[in-house]
């Protein structure tokens, strides 16, 4: 064997695995802060790069996609190794990944999808975001049990993946049951303020004590709603079941309190994945599958939600 290819192999093989991400320098494209999930992702992303030893560079995009864009473009003007983007929304994408891909630049989606060729991205770090609906769905039916149900839904931010997935995989779970109807939905683009003045609205349209469930894309938006139904002075949790999804620490709260009923947990790491796959791909040249999933758990009123606030409150949330 050549010596310099013994070198290589000696060097492939000695160097741990995580070590080959050490020093590279990683554009992180954020969509914004619009959610407890959101800021708990990017917590947890900052620490994964700091284990690893990764220099990232961070872009809070305020939930505008030309910001996104801006972001990729710089990132690729400086020469990072890698990029990870969390797409705002799912469309308009193909030309500055095209650009990335021209700059040999490898990009990893976190937490959201993209309408493009996937040929544009290494891979997609991603829950099953229809699995989320359809599980929302399914323990609204179990629960309401056959009872005539109307359902108010808070949409996630219009065009994004997970508000197109969401909808899609809760009205799957609930198209056998005659008994319930979704017949208010709109949506609160992911935010609690939103959230809140969404549900006023429906609350003034629908008259509080003509909706059975608010089934919302995030618990943030949940939250927000539960003020608003607290405020028509209906009890959220009793009088309005609460379902959602994310699992933030807030949502574990106001189960423990009685004021809301499920949320199908998302974790806010998807950058531990990321890094690894990118670290492997460093080594030694390793693709992955273009669709990395995370796990999606529902909690209820059965689980100790108020130890989940804490632990979780304790984990940087
Ligand atoms: C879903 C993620 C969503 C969260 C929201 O994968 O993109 O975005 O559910 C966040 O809390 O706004």
């Amino acid at each position: 064997m050549k010596l310099k290819t013994a070198l290589l192999v000696s060097a492939v093989a000695l160097t741990p695995l995580g070590a080959w991400a050490a020093d590279k320098t990683v554009g992180f494209s954020q969509i914004g802060s619009e959610s407890g999930w959101r800021a708990a992702e990017t917590t947890v992303t900052k620490e994964q790069a700091t284990e690893r030893g990764i220099n990232l560079k961070f872009a809070d995009a305020q939930q505008k996609q030309e910001n996104q864009i801006k972001a990729l473009r710089g990132f690729i003007a400086q020469g990072v190794d890698a990029i990870l983007l969390a797409p705002v929304v799912a469309t308009g994408w193909d030309s500055v990944l095209e650009e990335a891909q021209d700059a040999e630049i490898p990009v990893i989606l976190l937490d959201r999808k993209v309408d493009a060729p996937d040929d544009l991205y290494m891979t997609a770090v991603t829950s099953d975001t229809v699995y989320e609906g359809e599980v929302a769905g399914k323990w609204l039916v179990d629960t309401v049990a056959g009872k005539d149900c109307s359902v108010v839904e808070l949409q996630g931010t219009t065009g994004s993946s997970p508000a197109i997935d969401r909808k899609a995989g809760f009205e799957k779970a609930i198209a056998d049951a005659s008994n319930i109807k979704i017949v208010r939905s709109q949506t609160g683009d992911f935010t609690r303020a939103q959230g809140k003045v969404v549900m006023e609205s429906f609350l003034k349209a629908e008259g509080a004590e003509n909706i059975c469930a608010l089934y919302a894309h995030n618990d943030d938006m949940a939250v927000g709603a539960i003020q608003a139904i607290k405020e028509a002075g209906a009890e959220p949790g009793k009088d309005i079941l609460v379902v959602a999804i994310d699992a933030v620490p807030d949502m574990h709260l106001a189960i423990a309190k009685g004021e809301a009923n499920a949320t199908v947990e998302l974790t806010p790491n998807m950058a531990g994945p990321a890094f690894d796959i990118l670290d492997a791909f460093w080594a030694d040249g390793t693709l992955p599958e273009k669709w990395v999933q995370t796990e999606s758990k529902l909690f209820t009123a059965e689980d100790d939600n108020q130890a989940i606030y804490d632990m979780k409150k304790g984990l940087g949330y």
